[in-house]
C-alpha cells in the first residue's frame, strides 16, 4: 500500500521553468498546508485622510515580494501554482525543522477594522474553517487587535472537537510600513500552524502563543499588546519554538470536528463601580437579556450593604437570567473568601473562576444558544471547563513523572537530580514506554504511565505516537482510550503517515471507522495517490482491501496512474463480483470535503 503523498510533477500543459538544473524536488512529507483567512485589521491597513483603514486585494501581492514570506523559485520549480490552481497560494522558505509551509490566503470583502466585527463574522470564519478543515493542516486568521480576544474566545467555544491549530494574529503597525510587527507575527503564526499539532484556538503575538480564550488586549500602542494573565503561554518563539506541551488543551472525545455558529446575542457585560444605582442595574437586566457577566471587585466582591442592588440581581437570576461573577482584576480568581463575595452567590450568581470577561461573555453566548439544554444544564455547562478557559481546582492534581519513584530510580542510577535533567529523562523515556505499551495493547500500563505524568501524545524518534502503534496493531479499545486522552488523529510520523494510514495498511476496519468518526482523513495528495492502489486491489479481486479504502474515505472512482479506474480494471480482469461490489459502493457513495 502506497500512502505517501504524491510528488508534484511538471504538468504536461506547463512550459519549462528556468534553472531546471537546480530544480528542488518537492517532498510533500515535508510540506504542510495552512489556510490564512484575512478578515482585516491594522496588519493590512494603509493611512488615508480618514485615518488607518483596510486596503483590499493588496496583501498577497506584497507578501509575494517578501523573500521571508514567499519563496518564488521553489514555487515555480515545484509547479505550485499549476498544482493548486490558486493564485493566492504562497510558500515559505524552509523552516529550521526543514518544513515548507504552503499557505493560501482567503481574503474577506469587505476587510474590517475589528471594531466592526459582529457575531455573524465569527460565524463566517467558523464556517470557512469547517468547509476547508480536511484540506489544511492548520489555520491562521488575520484579525484586528481591538476585538481579537473576543473572536479568539468565541471561536474556541464554537469549534467543537478541534484537532488542528487555529492561530489568530494581526499587528499594531501595517505590514506595508518600514518598521512593523506584522511580518514577524504572520511568519510566527504560519510556522506554528504548519508545524505543530496544537489543537486549540490560539493567539500569536510578539513571539508568544497564547490560548485564545485566556487573552486580553492590554496595550494600545506597544507591540506587546496582549497578555494571558492566568495561564502561561502555550509556546514562546525565541531561538527555537518552545512548546509547553503540558499546557496544550486537547478535546477528549471521539467526535468529529464541527463548528456551532448559533450564538445568543442577548448577553452583556456590566462593570460594578462604587455608587452604581439599582435602576441602572435593573435597566441592564431587563428582557430580552439572558446572560450577563458582572465584573466585580477583587476576588469577586460586591457591596453587602446594598439590599436594593442585591435584590435586582436576585430578581434577574430568579427569572432565569444567568449572571456570571468575574473579577475586574487583571489576574486572579473569584473565590468565596469575603462576606462581600458570598452575598453574590446568595443572589444566584455563578462563580466565573479566573475566566477573562471576554471568555465569559462568549461562553455565555455559546451556551445560551444551546436551546436543547434546560436552564440548569446551561448553568452546569457554564461552571464546567469547556476549552481550558478556566483553571481547574488544583486539589487532586496528578503526580508529575519527575516526582515518580520510577524516574527517580533511573535518575539516581544515572546520577542526575536537577529538574531540567529529570525532565529530559522523562521526555526521552516516555514515548518508548508508551509506544511499547500500545504495541502489546496494554491499556493498564498506559493508565499507569499517564498517572505518573507521562504525556501519551508524544511521538518517538520517528514521530510515531502510541496512537500510530495501536492503529497498526488494531487494538480498538486502546485506540479509544488514547483518543479519550486527547491523542491527535492528525499526528504525522517521519514518513508522513497518520494513524489512519497505518490502520488502513494493516486492515483494521473497526479502528479505521473510529478514527474516521473522530475526524481522521487522508490528505488531498494521498487521496489522489490512492487511485493506483485501488486499481491493483481491483485487479487482484481484493474486495476486503477495497472496502477498507472506502471506509477510510477514498474516492473509488479515482483513476490510477494510467488513467483507468478500479472498476475498469476489475472489468478487464473479469472480476465480476468486484465490479458488482464497486457498483454498489458507488451508488451509496459520499464525496470528500469541498475545497475553497
Ligand atoms: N483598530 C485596529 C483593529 O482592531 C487595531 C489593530 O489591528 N491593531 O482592527
Amino acid at each position: 500500500v502506497q500512502l505517501h503523498p504524491r510528488r508534484r510533477r511538471k504538468p504536461s500543459s506547463c512550459s519549462s521553468v528556468e534553472n531546471l538544473d537546480r530544480v528542488s524536488t518537492p517532498s510533500p512529507e515535508n510540506e504542510s498546508r495552512v489556510l490564512v483567512i484575512n478578515t482585516g485589521g491594522t496588519i493590512g491597513m494603509t493611512l488615508r485622510d480618514t485615518g488607518y483603514a483596510p486596503k483590499a486585494n493588496a496583501l498577497v501581492e506584497s507578501l509575494r515580494k517578501l523573500p521571508i514570506l514567499h519563496d518564488e523559485l521553489y514555487a515555480r520549480q515545484t509547479y505550485l501554482y499549476e498544482y493548486y490552481k490558486l493564485e493566492n497560494t504562497l510558500v515559505l522558505p524552509p523552516s529550521k525543522l526543514n518544513k515548507r509551509i504552503i499557505y493560501t490566503i482567503l481574503e474577506y470583502s469587505p476587510l474590517l477594522d475589528s471594531s466592526n466585527m459582529t457575531t455573524d463574522d465569527w460565524g463566517r470564519i467558523g464556517k470557512d474553517i469547517e468547509k476547508n478543515y480536511e484540506n489544511f493542516d492548520g489555520f491562521v486568521i488575520l484579525h484586528g487587535t481591538d476585538t481579537m480576544a473576543y473572536t479568539a474566545s468565541a471561536l474556541s467555544f464554537m469549534c467543537e472537537h478541534l484537532g488542528k491549530p487555529i492561530v489568530l494574529t494581526g499587528s499594531q503597525v501595517p505590514i506595508y510600513e518600514l518598521r512593523n510587527d506584522g511580518r514577524d507575527n504572520l511568519l510566527g503564526a504560519l510556522l506554528i500552524a504548519g508545524q505543530f499539532v496544537i489543537p486549540e484556538v490560539c493567539l500569536y503575538f510578539y513571539n508568544k502563543l497564547y490560548r485564545g480564550n485566556r487573552v486580553t488586549k492590554v496595550d494600545a500602542s506597544s507591540f506587546n499588546a496582549f497578555t494571558s494573565p492566568n495561564l502561561p503561554p502555550l509556546a514562546t518563539a525565541e531561538v527555537d519554538f518552545k512548546i509547553n506541551w503540558d499546557t496544550v488543551w486537547r478535546a477528549n472525545t471521539t467526535a468529529k470536528f464541527q463548528v456551532r455558529t448559533e450564538l445568543n446575542r442577548n448577553v452583556g457585560l456590566l462593570r460594578l463601580f462604587p455608587g452604581i444605582t439599582a435602576s441602572t442595574v435593573r435597566a441592564f437586566l431587563q428582557p430580552p437579556m439572558q446572560g450577563v457577566v458582572l465584573e466585580t471587585y477583587g476576588s469577586g466582591n460586591a457591596p453587602d450593604n446594598r439590599p436594593d442592588l442585591l435584590e435586582e440581581l436576585s430578581k434577574a437570576t430568579n427569572s432565569g437570567v444567568i449572571i456570571v461573577n468575574c473579577t475586574q482584576c487583571l489576574r486572579g480568581t473569584v473565590s468565596a473568601s469575603y462576606a462581600t463575595g458570598r452575598v453574590l452567590m446568595d443572589a444566584g450568581l455563578l462563580a466565573g473562576g479566573d475566566m477573562t470577561p471576554e471568555a465569559s461573555l462568549s461562553k455565555l453566548s455559546y451556551v445560551l444558544a444551546k436551546k436543547e439544554l434546560t436552564l440548569d444544564a446551561q448553568k452546569k455547562m457554564m461552571a464546567q471547563n469547556l476549552r481550558g478557559e478556566m483553571s481547574a481546582d488544583l486539589e487532586g492534581a496528578k503526580l508529575c513523572l519527575s516526582d515518580s519513584r520510577f524516574i527517580q530510580v533511573i535518575a539516581k542510577s544515572l546520577s542526575v537530580s536537577c529538574k531540567e535533567e529529570l525532565e529530559a529523562i522523562r521526555d526521552a523515556l516516555t514515548p518508548s514506554l508508551t509506544c511499547a505499551a500500545a504495541k502489546i495493547g496494554d491499556t493498564e500500563a498506559l493508565v499507569a504511565l499517564k498517572e505518573m505524568g507521562s504525556d501519551l501524545r508524544l511521538g518517538d524518534f520517528d514521530g510515531r505516537t502510541p496512537l500510530h502503534v495501536a492503529a497498526c496493531e488494531g487494538h480498538l479499545r486502546l485506540v479509544q482510550y488514547l483518543l479519550n486522552q486527547g491523542a491527535s488523529v492528525h499526528a504525522k510520523d517521519r514518513y508522513g503517515d497518520t494513524p489512519l494510514c497505518n490502520a488502513v495498511r494493516f486492515r483494521h476496519k473497526d479502528v479505521v471507522r473510529l478514527l474516521r468518526k473522530t475526524g481522521a482523513h487522508f490528505s488531498r495528495e494521498q487521496l489522489e495517490e490512492a487511485g493506483s492502489e485501488l486499481c491493483s486491489l481491483a485487479a487482484s479481486g481484493d474486495k476486503e482491501g477495497l472496502d477498507i479504502w472506502r471506509i477510510a474515505g477514498a474516492d473509488l472512482t479515482r483513476p490510477g496512474y494510467d488513467g483507468k479506474t478500479a472498476i475498469e480494471v476489475a472489468q478487464a480482469a473479469g472480476n465480476k463480483d468486484v465490479v458488482e461490489v464497486l457498483n454498489s459502493y458507488m451508488n451509496s457513495k459520499t464525496m470528500n470535503g469541498a475545497a475553497i
